[in-house]
């Protein structure tokens, strides 16, 4: 009998859309048929979506909502009771509660992953609502561009119950940079006073770490980040509409150019990057892509 992984590398090698990363992870099968480490490796897949729910991000959470059956199926595919976790964020972040298994931080099918990209979808995307106020939230927060991925990260790597023997990937989609500890994305001038109530209106959403941290978790838990991401400056009208901290040069820093000096994210955990825009213009396919880097990731430990 093949190797289930390798019957998944047929059924996926026509749809694969194209990886920037240049690790030395080698998911193809040998001339034989057999894999680098079939008959050693006993992994689970522990999958957690980090999404940016802010207002320019809803055609992610829409195209999941249409396209997770695939990926649940394939997971499953590859081995057995894949895992699936959900952390949201803006200028701070929620770790999504609504899947059947540990305390609601696992997902184990496509619907209740449904649920939730919608639920996140009307109540927070479409409202500016950050998800760590809750759904009742104050509305049109979040004064400026950069948004909160750092933090979101640091509690993919700590919070979420990764299974000790599980290959763990983050999939993680933004359309901008970050910030770090100790600025505040609430503050709109850089006063260091979150006071102001004209539009858009400060509130007090300080950053808890650092890149240096937060890399450090993820690289301590094994956690391979695969980033889709703004790959080139949006044109005037496709910009975020508030100011921004850093300059629109810099929102690809951390992603696919260095953050102050740090190789980016996707980099440091043996991961990779995907064009964001891609994405948006339907001409690479979420589904496709996260199968892609799952297989890719099985029973391959991050080369660090
Ligand atoms: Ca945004
Ligand atoms: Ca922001
Ligand atoms: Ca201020």
């Amino acid at each position: 009998m093949q190797h289930p992984k390798f019957l998944l590398a047929l059924a996926l090698a026509a749809g694969c859309g194209p990886s920037t990363r240049g690790s030395g992870v080698d998911a193809n099968p040998g001339q034989d048929g057999s894999t680098v480490d079939s008959g050693v490796c006993e992994d689970v897949i522990d999958v957690v979506f980090v999404l940016d729910t802010s207002s320019s991000m809803g055609f992610v959470l829409s195209q999941l909502e249409a396209q997770i059956a695939q990926v649940v199926t394939a997971s499953n595919a590859v081995a057995a009771n894949a895992h699936f976790g959900l952390i949201v964020f803006q200028d701070n972040h929620f770790i999504d509660n609504t899947g059947p298994l540990d305390a609601g931080k696992v997902h184990t099918d496509a619907a209740s992953l449904q649920t939730a990209f919608r639920h996140y979808r009307t109540v927070f995307t479409n409202a500016d609502r950050n998800p760590g106020d809750g759904a009742t939230g104050p509305t049109t927060q979040n004064p400026i561009c950069e948004e909160n991925s750092l933090d979101a990260l640091y509690a993919a790597a700590g919070s979420f119950p990764w299974r000790t023997n599980a290959t763990r990937v983050v999939i993680l989609a933004t359309d901008d940079t970050f910030l770090e500890r100790p600025d505040n994305y609430g503050d709109r001038d850089n006063d260091g006073l979150t006071n102001k109530t004209d539009y858009p209106r400060e509130g007090n959403y300080p950053a808890a770490r650092t890149l240096l941290e937060t890399v450090g978790a993820l690289r301590d838990g094994r956690i391979r980040v695969f980033s889709f991401s703004r790959i080139t400056q949006p044109g005037i009208f496709e910009r975020c509409g508030t100011g921004r901290r850093l300059p629109w040069t810099d929102i690809t820093d951390g992603w696919t150019t260095p953050y102050a000096n740090q190789p980016p994210i996707p980099t440091q955990t043996d991961g990779g990057n995907f064009d964001l825009d891609q994405v948006k213009n339907g001409s690479l396919s979420l589904s496709a892509t996260i199968n892609q880097v799952v297989l890719e990731s099985f029973c391959s430990p991050p080369i660090l």
